[in-house]
């Protein structure tokens, strides 16, 4: 029985001591910083299997390349068909969560016909999300 009150009580003491441990990074953004998709728009068509652009915006924040550790900075990850990763974690690397490591802020993608999701998220030098996390609005496109 004294082991479990020991345990309970450094549990609440953690969490006390680090309110945000689970649910953000550890790199600080920037008060009122948001992320936007620039092009394509919203419910936009998009030819299907064929290149088009996407704009990143960024607005109070600014972008700096992977393993730069900058006030203020990261760097753009775009979500494709895919919901807001965990936000204390590394942004996984695969087809679906792009990494922009080189500080670009547009990309040329493709995608085959049907409806798609994008989504900006922005990750610090380790790929981590801000704590808030700075994301945009998920837009649909239609590849026709
Ligand atoms: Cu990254």
């Amino acid at each position: 029985m004294y082991k479990i009150i020991a345990a309970a009580a450094l549990v609440t003491l953690s969490a006390l001591a680090s309110p945000n441990l689970a649910t953000a990074g550890s790199t600080p953004a920037p008060a009122g910083a948001y992320a936007y998709i620039g092009y394509p728009n919203d419910g936009q068509v998009v030819p299907a299997n064929k290149p088009f652009k996407v704009w990143f915006g960024l607005r109070y924040m600014g972008v700096a390349p992977k393993g730069v550790k900058y006030p203020n900075t990261g760097h753009h990850h775009l979500l494709i068909d895919s919901d807001l990763p965990p936000p204390d974690q590394e942004i996984p690397s695969d087809r679906n969560h792009l990494h922009f490591g080189a500080g670009e802020t547009e990309t040329t993608i493709q995608l085959p016909p049907g409806k798609h999701t994008l989504q900006l998220l922005m990750g610090d030098d380790a790929h981590v999300p801000h704590n808030p996390p700075v994301y945009s609005k998920k837009i649909t496109v239609i590849a026709r």
